[in-house]
């Protein structure tokens, strides 16, 4: 029923590149790579944000031959990498406000449009709070007018930066500042938050896609591929933040892929409001090896647990694995 499971890591450990065809080898470092998000920033140890942020950008450098600004949304990914004076960016790169980087994306790509700079592309950044809350209007708007920026959420599923308060991405059950342990149902509430990518779906602009830290070359080859494409594209990548999550530092990549393989977070591509690829799962597994390394869910484990709630966790990763067909031969 699952497909084969390949018997090397294909993400960025050495032991594992090692058992992989050069072309399919993680690159971490090679004299071509522009790093454009150069170390020295100031990322916890095993942050998958920054990690997240160094792929895609490198990968839309690449694909614009370095021809590529970035507005940046106030959050961690701004904070850690830009402490002033210094900053780890090495390419031209603007902090917006808080809530307005889809729109100051819009302003420079229309402003090269006018300077006749046609060869030089705009992404526009930040973290879940500052695109699905707080930035939500500019974004909706940068879609709604199919402008020319490719926007990239790094998700890490709260508001992280200013010491993790829910956001309308958290999870149901997760512990945050904001949705205690406490009451019969502890954590954050069932029903509330929002599908950024399914919304962004639903403006049936030219390119939606989602990706994680777990398969870096996915991510690269989607940034690839929505820098070679015009108009309004999103990217939503799943980013785990060992701070937020009390996970532990070298679980970053695990937590993603246990992410994809529980259903959790299903991984896809969609063209102009429709899906037209997704990956799918190759060993499938109950939601509670991804919960049970992360301290924001212990409530749900042990003798005064919760397993009604993770019933709940579990019906929503089946669902998602039903709604994206993400097992063949599924029917239920
Ligand atoms: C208008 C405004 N409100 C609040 C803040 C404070 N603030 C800065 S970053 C941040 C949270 C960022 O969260 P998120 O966008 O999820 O990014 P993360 O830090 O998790 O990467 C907040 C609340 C601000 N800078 N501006
Ligand atoms: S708090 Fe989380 S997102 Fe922020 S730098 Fe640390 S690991 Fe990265």
């Amino acid at each position: 029923m699952n497909a084969p499971i390949k018997f090397y890591q294909t993400g960025t450990f050495t032991v594992g590149n090692r058992l992989l065809s050069p072309e399919q080898r993680t690159v971490q470092a090679s004299a071509e790579r522009t790093n454009a998000l150069n170390s020295g920033h100031r990322a916890c140890q095993g942050c998958g944000e920054a990690l997240g942020a160094r792929y895609a950008v490198d990968a839309a450098m690449r694909a614009t031959d370095g021809e590529l600004i970035a507005a940046n949304a106030t959050g961690c990914l701004e904070v850690f990498s830009t402490p002033y004076p210094e900053t780890s960016w090495q390419l031209p790169w603007i902090h917006s406000l808080f809530g307005n980087t889809a729109a100051v994306g819009t302003g420079i790509a229309a402003a090269m449009k006018v300077k006749g700079k046609l060869g030089t592309r705009v992404i526009a950044q930040g973290g879940d709070g500052g695109t699905t809350d707080i930035g939500f209007g500019c974004l909706s708007g940068m879609f709604e007018r199919n402008d020319d920026v490719l926007y990239i959420c790094y998700d890490n599923e709260a508001y992280m930066n200013t010491g993790v308060q829910r956001s309308s991405a958290t999870p149901y059950a997760a512990r945050t500042a904001t949705t205690m342990a406490v009451g019969g149902e502890p954590g954050a509430t069932y029903g509330q938050g929002k599908n950024l990518p399914m919304i962004a779906m639903a403006h049936q602009i030219p390119y939606v896609a989602t990706a994680t830290v777990a398969d870096l070359h996915d991510l690269e080859a989607k940034v690839e591929k929505a820098m070679s494409l015009h108009g309004a594209r999103y990217l939503h990548v799943l980013v785990p933040c060992p701070l937020g999550w009390g996970s532990a530092s070298h679980d970053t990549i695990r937590l993603a892929r246990l992410a994809c393989e529980t259903g959790v977070f299903p991984v896809f591509e969609a063209e102009h409001g429709e899906v037209t690829a997704v990956s799918k799962i190759r060993h499938r597994v109950p939601v509670e090896e991804y919960l049970k390394p992360q301290k924001r869910f212990a409530h749900l484990f042990g003798t005064n647990g919760h397993p009604d709630m993770l019933a709940k966790i579990q019906a929503d990763a089946d669902r998602n694995i039903r709604r994206f067909g993400l097992i063949d031969e599924v029917t239920a």
